[in-house]
């Protein structure tokens, strides 16, 4: 066998969102994500999934020109690899990114999400050479199922543009009784029995009505609420007082580590993050001061799969819970989630997807859950496969785009129908 990459390939894509609002405004109809493929002197084709924005395409491109002549299973080097790639200053900051509600945006973050595209694809060639899973390259599962939580989200029934767009069938939801229907439906259709709500749209106390709604429609199930760090101190403290009996935690109520500890200072609610503690070099300071019970990883974030789990020793070093968070993704993503998920010993909480908002996807066959859990694939590599029409159609549209949608912005979108609209300064309540 011969792991030797000889090409790589990278396709930026476009694909359909629906309206999902969030504090920042409302999703574009089309949302860029990287799909990237690394294939074996042997025609093994491994595949991955990062986000697509053009930073990061500007540096997935000569990181690819890196790869070839280099095996499949030196996955260490991909990260030394990494850090020869230069990062434009201007897309560089140390605050954290309320544009893309993705944390801070230093240089190494932009990188390891560009690098984690590249470990998965490489552990999936790896795996569909041996004949092995990835979640065997990772030192094998725990579980043979994963599971996710819905992820449920005020919405619009359309989206304001008149541009063509794929239109959604789960209809408007925007106030607590649409978020219950909203969730009736994510159960009936998946299984899930906790709900997860994105938060920060409205003022806290609809949103507060929308959690008691959901209580009392499904009595015990976990419930979380997540506002991207809207809300002020004094606000978080609030909530966290009148939904104390029913939160699992509270997501990024306040924004910063020392909001969060500042908050969970004040509350027995646990407190989770993706967007506080999204790099290893803001661990100790968030751990030192008990800003965080629960670290939400994003594989992509935190440089790929086996950097997840390093992640996950340090949270049970220091007691600290994790779980994973999601942003707009496919099934390759979900596919590397559920694969690493499967061997973090101690995950006592469902992992975040969007994925159910995803009516389109680049696999043969989509991923679907059951009981609100994802059965982890024994088949070679990742367990799913491309579809190269529907890879190239969504190329296409990505070609065919102006450039509207080739970098996520919701404030944009919000403005469309709110020419008034600026995302608003944080607290916003
Ligand atoms: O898709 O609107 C969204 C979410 O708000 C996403 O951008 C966040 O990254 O899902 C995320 C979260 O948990 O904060
Ligand atoms: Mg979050």
């Amino acid at each position: 066998m011969d792991l030797t990459i000889k090409d790589v390939r990278l396709t930026p894509i476009l694909i359909a969102d629906p309206p999902l609002l969030n504090t920042q405004g409302v999703h574009q109809p089309y949302t860029p994500r990287l799909i990237v493929e690394v294939v074996t002197a042997d025609g093994v084709t491994g595949i991955g999934e990062t986000y697509g924005d053009s930073k990061y395409l500007d540096l997935a491109r000569p990181y690819a020109k890196k790869l070839p002549g280099r095996k499949v299973s030196d996955v260490n080097a991909l990260f030394t690899l990494g850090d020869e790639v230069d990062v434009d200053r201007s897309r560089i900051s140390d605050q954290v990114d309320v544009g893309g509600l993705r944390g801070v945006q230093t240089a190494d973050k932009l990188r390891l999400s560009v690098v984690s595209a590249f470990e998965v694809a490489c552990l999936d060639a790896l795996g569909k050479t041996l004949g092995l899973p990835v979640h065997a390259l990772l030192g094998g599962k725990v579980r043979d199922a994963v599971e996710y939580s819905a992820y449920l989200f005020y919405k619009w029934a359309d989206h304001p543009e008149a541009v063509p767009h794929e239109k959604d069938d789960w209809g408007a939801a925007i106030d607590p009784a649409g978020i219950v229907e909203q969730a009736r439906r994510f159960k009936e259709r998946y299984g899930f029995t906790s709900f997860k709500l994105k938060g920060g749209v409205f003022p806290p106390d609809d949103e507060i009505a929308a959690v008691r709604a959901l209580a009392e429609a499904f009595p015990g199930h976990p419930l979380r609420l997540d506002p991207n760090g809207a809300w002020s101190v004094e606000t978080s403290l609030r909530v966290a007082r009148e939904l104390r009996d029913v939160l699992e935690y509270l997501e990024d109520p306040a924004l910063g580590t020392s909001a969060m500890a500042e908050v969970a200072a004040g509350t027995d609610v646990p407190l989770a993050t993706n967007m506080c503690v999204t790099t290893f070099a803001e661990i100790k300071e968030a751990f030192a001061r008990d800003a965080v019970q629960v670290v939400l990883s994003d594989h992509h974030y935190w440089g790929g799969l086996r950097n997840t789990q390093h992640l996950a020793a340090i949270c049970r070093t220091f007691g600290v819970g994790v779980s994973m968070h999601s942003n707009t993704h496919l099934g390759i993503s979900l596919a590397a989630m559920t694969h690493v998920a499967a061997t973090v010993p101690d995950l006592h909480h469902a992992c975040d997807s969007h994925y159910p908002w995803q009516s389109e996807d680049v696999l043969t066959d989509r991923l679907t859950f059951t009981d609100g859990r994802i059965t982890v694939p024994d088949t070679p590599g990742l367990g799913v496969d491309l579809d190269r029409d529907r890879l190239q159609h969504l190329h296409q549209r990505w070609l065919d785009d102006n450039g509207t949608y080739h970098d996520r912005d919701d404030e944009s979108a919000m403005r469309v129908a709110d020419p008034t609209w600026t995302t608003p300064t944080v607290p916003r309540w």
